[in-house]
């Protein structure tokens, strides 16, 4: 799937335009900047659009004119753009790599490459080490700082990637092997199985008697950029879309045991092992051995726990965080499962900067099976988002209750809105306008550079309006790309429990909570709500790495509010 690629280089074409002065530009960056987003955003392979309907086809996607589509087209026939080509040239930057740290935009970027001659983030740390940029006019030495921190960061972060980005490729490399034939089972393992937020390499296991012909097949997977080590029972290789996998074939009799060891982690094995030896078994990757040197594994992991006299336990739970001690007293908790979700309730239409009418977002939640969804659009001080006003909204809920109303009851759209919370803590709507909305959603976006007891009192006021009905996005932190603001989340959630007031945990690319964060705040006497912050239909299927971070941090479905069907749901936000 090229689609990422291409997103890429077309916004690298936008920055590149950006430069540059003629009448046009400006035109033209807007409508790079537009393709990119849809194609970054689309779930079909852009290969597979331009297959089925050719140019005319990819000139149907939103944003998508005439000009950009031909160059699409070139690079699905060429792997080449010729513009982009010439533009690198002018401008040879590194430019996705720059842009990936935190506080360099495109123009700033750019501005560095003319000035300082700046290429790359190589020649960006150098500038830095030597106090350069502290000195051009417009940036100065708050500006180093803040390039610093993002340096740091990207370097902290770097090498792992996204759940969900990282999942369906996996699970995607499955499919095929289980397809070859060649295998009996297969499946993901590693952090990947254990929905751990970012993944550092990918782990696969299969049954098979035929190792040599399925590493053969799995290193000619058109997924496959290169192979690192390949052998009749373990290979691993460089995958295009920038992971390491490694494949592991299997014995029948070795599965449970191997697939134990390699869910992991690491630390929650080691402690899973200290309780085969006080038992007087021996536990590795190849099976549990008893004290007369018998294999009693077998084929499921569940035989290894209850050999161990332990329950089993989700995958998601194995980070030794006292799951262990749970389970040998046989007390895990019965989590919660993406089934369990009855609806979702931050979602975003193109009233705003979504992508879809509110009625397609209506109708693909009913697709899902869902009973309802709450529909929050971003307010007025956002810009970019083209937030609305007062009146804005009061236009979204009139349409609402008509769309209700045709909806006979068979679906239900909450009237809502993701509010900003400003920065002194009051609300980016009137109380009038709030008050008519059945789930408000409260959200921290801008001035976010707050030392950590002004942030606090400021979530804190906006919380005691008592018009919030979820908190979005408590820490504001975007997985890999923002790092979260400082807050004292224990007194926020102090605040939530007085007042009612839901945390989120963001399904989107931001994970936020984190599982450490809702295992720090479970301990008050709040609710949680697992939305997607969908901008497009497509994204509600975001919301098992929602579900997957909250087993991760202990939840049952009774503590998630948009768990409960309708009536209970409408009682609870009344609240
Ligand atoms: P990652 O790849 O960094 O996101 O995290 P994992 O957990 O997938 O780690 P990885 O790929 O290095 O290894 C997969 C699993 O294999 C890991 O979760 C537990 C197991 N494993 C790896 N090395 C060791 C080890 O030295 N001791 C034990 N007990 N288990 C290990
Ligand atoms: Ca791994
Ligand atoms: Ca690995």
């Amino acid at each position: 799937m090229e689609n990422k690629r291409i997103a890429e280089i077309l916004s690298e074409i936008a920055a590149m335009i950006s430069l540059t002065d003629y009448p046009t530009a400006k035109f033209e960056v807007r409508a790079y900047q537009k393709a990119s987003l849809t194609i970054g955003t689309l779930q079909e392979p852009i290969e597979e659009v331009y297959k089925k309907g050719g140019l005319k086809a990819l000139m149907e996607l939103p944003g998508v004119g005439k000009s950009i589509a031909s160059h699409i087209e070139e690079y699905i026939k060429t792997g080449k753009i010729k513009k982009y080509d010439d533009l690198k040239r002018k401008y040879p930057i590194d430019m996705a790599g720059l842009t990936s740290i935190q506080g360099m935009g495109a123009k700033k970027a750019l501005i560095l490459y003319k000035k300082l001659e700046i290429k790359n983030i190589d020649d960006l740390k150098k500038a830095l080490e030597q106090h350069k940029i502290s000195k051009l006019e417009g940036f100065g030495p708050r500006s180093e700082e803040v390039l610093q921190k993002g340096l740091a960061f990207q370097a902290s972060s770097s090498g792992r990637m996204l759940i969900s980005e990282a999942l369906p490729v996996a699970e995607n490399l499955v499919a095929q092997l289980i397809k070859s034939g060649l295998v009996e089972r297969a499946m993901v393992a590693g952090s990947a199985r254990r929905m751990r937020e970012t993944v550092g390499d990918l782990d696969l296991l299969v049954i098979s008697k035929r190792g040599e012909d399925v590493m053969d097949f799995f290193i000619k997977l058109k997924d496959v950029e290169s192979i690192i080590a390949k052998g009749p029972t373990k290979s691993a290789v460089r995958l295009k879309m920038g992971l390491n996998c490694d494949l592991r074939v299997l014995e029948p009799k070795s599965f449970g045991a191997a697939v134990q060891y390699f869910t992991g982690s690491k630390d929650h094995n080691i402690q899973v092992r200290q309780i085969a030896i006080d038992k007087g078994y021996k536990l590795n990757e190849y099976g549990l051995l008893d004290r007369k040197g018998k294999d009693v594994g077998g084929l499921e992991e569940e035989h290894i726990y209850e050999k161990l006299g332990m329950q089993w336990m989700p995958p998601e739970m194995r980070e030794a965080r006292g799951e262990v001690k749970l389970a040998l007293a046989h007390k895990i908790p019965t989590l919660i499962e993406v089934k369990d979700i009855k609806g979702d309730l931050h979602t975003h239409t193109k009233e705003t900067d979504g992508a879809n009418s509110l009625e397609e977002m209506a109708q693909a939640a009913m697709k899902l099976g869902y009973e309802y969804i709450a529909n929050t659009d971003h307010t007025k001080s956002e810009p970019v988002t083209k937030g609305k006003d007062d009146k804005g909204f009061e236009q979204i809920m009139k349409k609402t209750d008509k769309l209700n109303d045709s909806l006979n009851g068979k679906f239900t759209i909450l009237k809502g809105a993701e509010c900003d919370i400003l920065k002194d803590g009051s609300l980016d709507l009137s109380a009038k306008t709030l008050k008519q909305m059945d789930c408000v959603v409260g959200a921290v976006h801008m001035n976010t550079k707050m030392d950590e007891k002004q942030m606090t009192d400021r979530i804190i006021k906006a919380l005691d309006t008592g018009l919030i009905h979820v908190l979005a996005h408590p820490t504001g932190r975007i997985v890999n790309i923002r790092e979260p603001y400082k807050v004292d989340l224990e007194k926020v959630a102090e605040a939530a429990e007085r007042n009612n007031v839901v945390l989120e945990i963001n399904s989107n690319s931001r994970l936020d909570l984190n599982d450490t964060n809702i295992m720090l705040v479970s301990k008050y006497k709040v609710m949680f709500a697992i939305d997607t912050d969908s901008h497009r239909t497509h994204e509600y299927s975001l919301i098992r790495y929602g579900v997957g971070t909250a087993r991760r941090g202990w939840l049952t479905k009774e503590r998630v509010l948009n768990a409960l069907q309708l009536d209970k749901l409408k009682k609870m936000l009344a609240k």
